[in-house]
């Protein structure tokens, strides 16, 4: 039990393996299916989001926010919630929305700017990306007050950044999420950097983890490049929520390993040194080794699980770049049922911009170059 065993004000931090992937804790004694599926997706994950950063680099993505490094963070609770369980994003899960069921093809499209991508499909109780930092956190405790009201069973796992901790919709969401006790996981993934921003100058709390006990809300710190401990944490906090015991929050203590999107350059506000230092610290090379220990991990298995994911990643990529140029219609129809007239204005001063960017474009021809 971590509830009540790891004190986030003295930076208590929980762990199961260490970077070698050696165990520092009680082995968890997971079912080795399990333990594989934790390994596969983190490896699908990381494989995606490099594919993903190779189409933008090529031109055919507008700007992406590489999850590298994350893996575990994002691995570990999503394979502990339940089919019935709401996932609540944030703008780094990929892998997270893989496991969930919103298709990498939608997550491609999202970051090529395609309005389309936000079509949850069907049954998938995710929702869209959320890119303005920390809003989808006061939604997250409503929906998770809503699941309670209806008496579902569900909970609500509800991700943000360590930077999101700064924005007041983290602060009043917390509050209302622990005023009405919802059923909610909220994980606030403490890569270390918002922007270009350090952590050490986003806040003075010690931890993020010991922000929640300000709303009543347990806190734990939890080494989120070890996916076991992740998995650990949130099934603990997930069981909570749904036996009506409240809501529970995680910092999971990461690294972004890339730059912030691809419009970003890390080389200009942190050092070659500390990328290094979390280089060891990778969470598939820990949990890799701690596997291979285990006689589970083979590098036959490997190489099929490269080949699966190539496969899988190049149908994505088929599928999204295949459906077509979009209607500027749909960045304006799903907002509410009838559009406002301000969006009807909106939309035919668009409209009118399209049709005369074509003739524009002409006449710039026809000046040949002159301003
Ligand atoms: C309300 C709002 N303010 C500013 C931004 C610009 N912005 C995008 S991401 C980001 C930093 C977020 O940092 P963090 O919460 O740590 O998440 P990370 O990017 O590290 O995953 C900022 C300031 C935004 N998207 N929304
Ligand atoms: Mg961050």
């Amino acid at each position: 039990m971590i509830f009540g065993s790891f004190d986030p004000l003295k930076g208590d931090m929980f762990q199961v393996l260490d970077p070698d992937g050696k165990l520092v804790a009680e082995d968890p004694g997971l079912d080795p299916v399990l333990m594989k599926d934790l390994y596969r997706w983190m490896l699908y994950g990381r494989l995606a989001d490099e594919k993903a950063v190779k189409l933008q680099r090529q031109g055919r993505m507008g700007t992406y926010a590489p999850g590298k490094g994350q893996e575990a963070s994002q691995v570990g609770p999503a394979l502990a919630m339940g089919d019935y369980d709401w996932l609540f994003p944030s703008f780094r899960e990929l892998t997270t929305y893989m496991i969930r069921g919103y298709p990498l093809e939608y997550n491609l499209l999202y970051f090529m700017g395609d309005v389309r991508s936000n079509q949850v499909p069907e049954g998938t109780k995710s929702l869209p990306i959320f890119v303005p930092v920390a809003t989808q956190v006061p939604i997250a405790a409503g929906a998770a007050w809503a699941l309670k009201k209806k008496g579902s069973g569900s909970v609500v796992v509800c991700y943000m950044g360590d930077g999101a901790t700064s924005e007041g919709d983290f602060h009043e969401g917390l509050n209302f999420a622990g005023v009405f006790r919802v059923p909610a996981l909220f994980i606030s993934q403490n890569n270390q950097w918002a922007i270009s921003v350090p952590r050490k100058k986003q806040t003075l709390s010690r931890t993020i983890a010991q922000k929640s006990l300000s709303y009543g809300i347990p806190g734990v710190l939890v080494d989120g490049n070890d996916v076991l401990a992740m998995y650990i944490a949130a099934r603990e906090g997930i069981e909570r929520a749904r036996n009506g015991e409240g809501p529970f929050f995680i910092e999971a203590f990461t690294y972004r390993r890339m730059m912030h999107t691809t419009a970003d350059d890390p080389g200009r506000y942190r050092t070659p040194e500390e990328e290094a230092e979390w280089d060891l610290k990778d969470p598939l090379r820990r949990f890799r080794a701690y596997l291979e220990g285990r006689g589970i991990w083979t590098p036959e298995w490997q190489k099929q699980l490269e080949a699966d994911a190539e496969e899988m990643i190049k149908k994505a990529v088929e599928k999204a770049e295949s459906l077509g140029p979009q209607e500027p219609e749909d960045l304006f129809r799903h907002m509410y049922e009838e559009m406002t007239p301000a969006l009807v204005e909106q939309l035919e001063y668009l409209k009118f911009s399209l049709a005369n960017r074509e003739i524009e474009e002409e006449a710039d021809e026809i000046k040949g170059g002159f301003p």
